[in-house]
């Protein structure tokens, strides 16, 4: 496996939509291993393949809490079938916006299809952090952000001070 460098905003490679992965083959499934080490490495309790530069529709997530076992979750073109019309704000972070967050407005429950692992067609429902993290790393897929769901304001602030820590190079991951 392997740990793999995570593109931070803004950058053009996370506003690019990506592509449906034929088949959950040998090769997308080392895709999801090194992104699951990676987001482990990390840490975050997701991952979606554009940010680490790659344009398919895949996204891992493990939600267990530190003192819990693991749990994985590998999904290949995840699809939203069904949405709560309850809404939850939950304060959202994202490994491509470090050190900043912001409450997002989102359903609270969702039902996802997608592929697994073993090229299995499964569905999975979810509520809490789950389901925020699964619609989070889904909109990565779309090229859309967690800044994208809040205002003009508060977006152009963060992406402002972003740039500016690129720039200066005094961003923690570089
Ligand atoms: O690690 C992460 N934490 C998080 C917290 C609240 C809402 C969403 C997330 S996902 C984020 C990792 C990440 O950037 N995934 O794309
Ligand atoms: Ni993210």
């Amino acid at each position: 496996m392997a740990i793999l460098p995570i593109i931070v905003a803004p950058d053009p490679r996370l506003k690019a939509a990506c592509a449906p992965v034929p088949e959950v083959d040998a090769k997308v499934a080392r895709l999801m291993d090194d992104m699951l080490e990676t987001m482990y490495a990390a840490p975050g309790i997701g991952l979606a393949a554009p940010q680490v530069g790659v344009h398919k529709r895949v996204i891992v997530v493990d939600t267990a809490k530190p003192d819990e076992a693991a749990r994985p979750l590998k999904l290949a073109n995840p699809e939203l079938i069904a949405t709560s019309d309850e809404v939850k704000s939950w304060d959202e972070g994202c490994l491509s916006l470090p050190e900043h967050y912001a409450e997002v407005v989102r359903p609270a429950r969702v039902a996802v299809r997608y592929l697994d692992e073993h090229n299995k067609k499964r569905e999975i429902e979810a509520d809490g952090v789950l389901a925020v993290c699964l619609q989070h790393e889904m909109d990565h897929l779309d090229g859309v952000l967690f800044v994208d769901h809040v205002s003009a304001l508060k977006r152009n602030m963060i992406l402002r001070k972003l740039r500016k820590a690129k720039k200066l190079g005094t961003l923690a991951a570089e």
